[in-house]
């Protein structure tokens, strides 16, 4: 874990341009700042995709065509919100399934299980921490999965990483699977740019929490009131790009690596994509990793899509 981050680091910092990967982003602080940010009403995401599960549960459930007991798995659970109110309305349809959440971080499950437990204290559930493709490989061949992948989280991949990790997805699923996975759509420019340039510096902290982690964890002395944040969308190609800005040439050591990196006045680290998508490329995509579209579950402001796949 912590060679790989070392690993990253190092290869991120020592690039032209320099990168560092969102994926470091969800420490235990991260996560609680993550969640501070889908609060936020400027952060539409999250209630487009509560309102899709919602209202529209008992049309998911029909397009499953699942007769009998089924298995829900949910791909990087995080803490459930909007999961949570899926599995409510499919109890309330009579459906009976095992919840199986899946996480890489143990904390972030035992949050989440709490969090079921109290809400939905009859739902049975199988959670397992660790790869994704690792759970996946040991599913039985008897019972059906839906897989889930919410959130707009597959916006985070370049398309070719997207592409290789949807058909990773549809390898490792059998015959009758399905897989529920959202998208954020492209829209107007300024609804998007607000989501993510937040006026409350939330998603500013976020970012800034990457080089605490650093520091913290790779022993490195980064400043952080010497560097700030800034992000922009390009609604030519739909790319939400997010970055790091050296506010002077400065140096910084990395104990763990024993190494320096210089940063030149205003160099950039790119931190994060977020992706918006076309209905095209939704399609494309969906073709590509050999899927079957079988139904998009749109929003009333047709800001987001779950898209629900079949092998
Ligand atoms: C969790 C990847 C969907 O890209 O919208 C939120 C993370 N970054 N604000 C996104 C995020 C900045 C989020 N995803």
């Amino acid at each position: 874990m912590i060679e790989q981050f070392k690993k990253d680091v190092d290869t991120g910092l020592s690039a032209q341009p320099k990168h560092l990967s969102s994926k470091y982003f969800y420490d235990d602080i991260g996560s609680q700042i993550f969640q501070k940010i889908m609060a936020m009403p400027e952060y539409y995401l999250t209630d487009s995709e509560f309102e899709i599960l919602s209202l529209q549960a008992k049309q998911i459930a029909e397009k499953l065509n699942f007769y009998g007991t089924f298995n829900i798995i949910e791909l990087g659970a995080g803490d459930g919100y909007k999961t949570i109110k899926l599995l409510k309305n499919f109890i309330e349809l009579g459906l009976e399934f095992t919840y199986i959440p899946v996480d890489i971080s143990k904390k972030a499950i035992d949050i989440l299980l709490e969090k079921v437990a109290k809400e939905i204290p009859d739902l049975k559930v199988k959670p397992f921490v660790g790869d994704y493709f690792k759970l996946l490989s040991t599913m039985p061949n008897d019972i059906p999965s839906l897989v889930l992948f919410l959130g707009s989280n597959i916006g985070n991949f370049k398309k070719d990483d997207a592409q290789y990790f949807l058909k990773s997805i549809q390898n490792h699923l059998k015959p009758n699977d399905k897989l529920l996975i959202g998208f954020d759509l492209q829209k107007n420019p300024i609804t998007i740019k607000n989501a993510y340039d937040d006026p409350h510096g939330i998603t500013k902290a976020f970012n800034m929490n990457l080089l605490h982690r650093i520091n913290n964890e790779l022993g490195a002395d980064f400043r952080l009131d010497k560097f700030d944040f800034y992000c922009h969308y390009n609604p030519v190609n739909g790319e939400v790009r997010s970055y790091l800005v050296s506010l002077k040439q400065q140096d910084v050591y990395i104990k763990s690596l024993d190494k320096s990196y210089s940063f030149d006045y205003n160099e950039l680290i790119w931190t994060e994509l977020s992706k918006k998508y076309s209905f095209t490329e939704i399609e494309s995509f969906c073709t590509a990793s050999k899927f079957k579209l079988t139904h998009n579950f749109l929003d009333c402001k047709h800001y987001f899509i779950d898209s629900l796949w079949s092998v």
